[in-house]
């Protein structure tokens, strides 16, 4: 299928310590905006650069900038999704922002809408969504999918942990979205819930 598993020993080091049941939620914080920096320096490899005339100051050079930056768009998956959103916006921090907000109903785990705001000229722009889980994946395929009505140029969509049934889910209605993920963790339990996962991430980040 169509997943990466991001394997940086830097990612994978300070993963453990954010799922550690004892890490504070100052710690959690500070180690999801880390981690998620090295996650945006992961996937924004292939990025397209071009030249640009610029001037040192020992003269004129030819330099390499990136060519679509301003074109990137972050859209996060309130709430958690902001976590991973402030990392990336510290390391490309002319991107635009989108939010998305979805909750889970508590029974039925099916994603319930009550926010949604992209930048207007979506169609011109490739997006990366985040969100620190895909738990039974409902979130993601709703959010995907609500996406897709707005015709952007391209999207990826970014975790730091997904179960094996909510890729599955996932990648059943959008194959063609490449995920990337730090850790594919053993199952759900009959919550919902990624075992043996973080916990809930929002309650880590805000209590
Ligand atoms: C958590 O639940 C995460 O941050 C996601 O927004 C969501 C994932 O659950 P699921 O829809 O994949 O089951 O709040």
């Amino acid at each position: 299928p169509n997943v990466t598993i991001i394997q940086h020993p830097l990612i994978q080091h300070k993963l453990t310590l954010m799922r550690r049941e004892e890490t504070s939620t100052a710690k959690f914080r500070q180690l999801l905006r880390e981690i998620s920096m090295l996650l945006a320096y992961e996937i924004t490899r292939d990025l397209p650069l071009r030249k640009q005339l610029i001037k040192t100051p020992l003269g004129p050079m030819e330099a390499p900038i990136l060519a679509s930056e301003k074109k990137m768009v972050i859209v996060s998956i309130m709430r958690a999704g902001q976590g991973i959103l402030d990392g990336i916006l510290e390391l490309i921090p002319s991107a635009r922002v989108g939010h998305i907000g979805l909750y889970r109903d508590p029974r039925t785990f099916i994603p319930i809408e009550y926010y949604f705001r992209l930048p207007d000229d979506i169609e011109e722009r490739e997006v990366l969504v985040v969100d620190p889980m895909i738990a039974t994946g409902n979130t993601a395929v709703a959010a995907i999918e609500r996406l897709k009505q707005t015709n952007p140029l391209s999207v990826k969509f970014l975790c730091l942990i997904a179960s094996p049934e909510g890729i599955d889910h996932f990648h059943s209605y959008h194959p063609e979205v490449p995920l990337y993920t730090a850790a594919i963790d053993e199952h759900l339990d009959e919550h919902g819930y990624i075992i043996p996962g973080l916990g809930d991430a929002g309650d880590r980040l805000f209590g």
